[in-house]
């Protein structure tokens, strides 16, 4: 991204550093929130979202898909990522230029100019979804942060530790909301408490979030 730019998006940009290498850009995807939701719509038709099972054999309660070169996937065999979807055998639908971009300018924004993301995991929560705490670990290059962005109904994110002993904080994460989980923050521990019922005038009765990796 050329400099000037990065300079004039600093100027209106809020950043707040909500812990050491997480820093949450509010309201940053506004301006995409159409884009994003048609971008789910087509994305969704060639690779419908699906309940896949933990390597356990129990469907999680989010649903999933995924967009770019490669895709975040588990079933018995495990956890990894993907260039086809188990579904169809074929690839992932392309990342559409309008989500790498936003990616990329929030990930340069909050200081990693370097960001190249090769997976977009789109999550789909309907109200009682969650996610336990968890690390995002299976990703080669932990230098590179992961960026996320929430749309359509709000949910509470838990913010822990890099051990699973550690006490969770709560932290509201709202709609067009893009968080950049970089540096310190890239291992620590984070889950989804299960989602409220309601009704966004955009994304209807679900949150989505998708996040933005750089898996190979
Ligand atoms: C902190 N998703 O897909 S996004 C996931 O809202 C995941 O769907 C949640 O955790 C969701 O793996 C949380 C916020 C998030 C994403 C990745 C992180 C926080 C993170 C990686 C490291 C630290
Ligand atoms: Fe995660």
């Amino acid at each position: 991204m050329e400099a000037s730019w990065i300079v004039a998006m600093r100027l209106f940009t809020e950043l707040k550093e909500i812990a050491p290498g997480a820093v949450l850009l509010p309201g940053f995807a506004l301006s995409a929130a159409l884009t994003l939701r048609d971008g789910i719509r087509v994305i969704a038709k060639e690779a419908p979202f699906r309940r896949m099972s933990t390597p356990g054999g129990l469907p999680m309660s989010v649903s999933m898909t995924n967009c770019g070169p490669l895709g975040w996937v588990t079933d018995r065999a495990g956890y990894r990522y993907s260039a086809v979807d188990p579904v169809s055998g074929r690839p992932w639908p392309a990342m559409p230029e309008g989500f790498r971009s936003l990616a990329v300018s929030a990930a340069t924004v909050a200081g990693f100019a370097e960001f190249a993301p090769d997976a977009c995991l789109i999550n789909r929560y309907a109200p009682g979804a969650k996610m336990s705490p968890h690390q995002d670990k299976d990703e080669r290059d932990m230098q590179q942060p992961i960026v996320s962005v929430s749309l359509g109904l709000p949910a509470v994110f838990q913010f822990g530790g890099l051990t699973r002993s550690e006490t969770l904080e709560r932290i509201p994460l709202e709609d067009c909301d893009v968080v950049v989980w970089g540096g310190p923050a890239r291992l620590r521990y984070h889950g989804i408490l299960p989602l409220k019922m309601g009704n966004h005038p955009v994304f209807g009765p679900y949150r989505y979030n998708l996040t933005f990796r750089a898996a190979a």
